[in-house]
């Protein structure tokens, strides 16, 4: 670790555990699932890097262009001497335009990828002298965890991507609403929605040509494989991303091409043939449905932007 980034050690359990425990419990529940936060190893996080760059997937693309509009807004709305916390920070390449804009005194990344996340918060701290950097390492699903050093800072969290659309309705209302009680009074969050669409659209965006997510989903077989020791069968298995009209989520699964078995720890789960893993929902919103799921958790909308196609939203939400 660097001088210039201080670092928070806040995962709970050795992540190896979590996953084993996950990985366990997922595999003899029934339906079968899995939480999309164990996507993100290193080689998740580059696989999901390599998504946000394919043509089909306009989330990344479009709300970059939706903050390259807006950021001097933003920077109004948000004021000077914040405290910028990103949750899931990844490669951190969205803020640089918010952190070039809002001059925030402070910068908190918080991720569950130690590798990618010291990566990423020692390339800012090198690029921005004038920011003080921390890095959490830890499960922001689980809730976020203001470290000591930075309480009372007003602060706005970026949340950039639709990420929050990683979780159910319910559990995205819980989120935020325990994110406004660990945040200092006054603070306020920006994040990104992806918004209903027409199914092809949406479909396409989870089933690249390229073959990028159905690669990202596999990985979490070969984390299996290499990080807790299961024997599974990875051509076994295909990628399998649907729209959920109902739910309004994509659904991605990962689907048993064959009769098979899984084995970890001496537990054998059986697979029927077609019987699936689920592994993410990606839930879309309209937008009045999403501000009322916000209400709910406290937050009143102080400000909304879209790309002129309403792809995507972006939301200032304000406490
Ligand atoms: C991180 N998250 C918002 C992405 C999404 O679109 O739900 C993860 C992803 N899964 C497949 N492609 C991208």
């Amino acid at each position: 670790m660097t001088a210039a980034v201080h670092f928070h050690d806040q995962h709970v359990e050795g992540a190896g555990g979590a996953f084993r425990d996950d990985v366990i419990h997922g595999l003899a529940a029934a339906p079968k699932a899995l939480s999309p936060k164990h996507f993100y190893d290193a080689r998740g996080s580059r696989l999901f890097e390599a998504i946000c760059a394919q043509p089909e997937y306009y989330l990344t693309r479009t709300e970059e262009g939706i903050l390259a509009a807006a950021v001097d807004e933003i920077a109004a709305l948000v004021g000077p001497d914040t405290l910028l916390v990103e949750l899931g920070s990844g490669a951190s390449r969205k803020v640089r335009r918010l952190l070039e804009a809002l001059r925030p005194s402070h910068y908190l990344g918080v991720d569950i990828s130690r590798d990618f996340l010291l990566q990423s918060t020692r390339r800012l701290a090198a690029d921005y002298p004038w920011l003080e950097v921390h890095a959490a390492w830890g499960d922001y699903s689980a809730g976020v965890r203001m470290p000591p050093s930075l309480a009372g800072h007003r602060a706005m969290a970026f949340f950039p991507g639709s990420s929050i659309g990683n979780f159910t309705p319910a559990e995205a209302e819980a989120f935020l609403s325990r994110l406004r009680r660990a945040l200092p009074p006054g603070s306020g969050v920006l994040i990104g929605v992806d918004l209903v669409k027409a199914r092809d659209r949406l479909e396409a965006a989870y089933n690249d040509a390229a073959g990028v997510t159905a690669a990202f989903n596999l990985n979490l077989l070969e984390r299996m494989r290499r990080e807790l020791g299961a024997e599974v069968e990875l051509g076994a298995f295909a990628h399998r991303a649907v729209f959920n009209e109902a739910a309004s989520c994509i659904e991605m699964h990962l689907v048993s091409r064959e009769r098979q078995a899984i084995t970890l720890d001496g537990q054998r789960f059986a697979f029927e043939l077609g019987e699936t893993l689920h592994t993410e929902n990606s839930c879309k919103y309209r937008l009045e449905d999403f501000q009322a799921l916000a209400a709910r958790a406290g937050y009143r909308s102080g400000a909304v932007w879209l790309d002129d196609q309403a792809l995507f939203s972006v939301h200032y939400l304000v406490d």
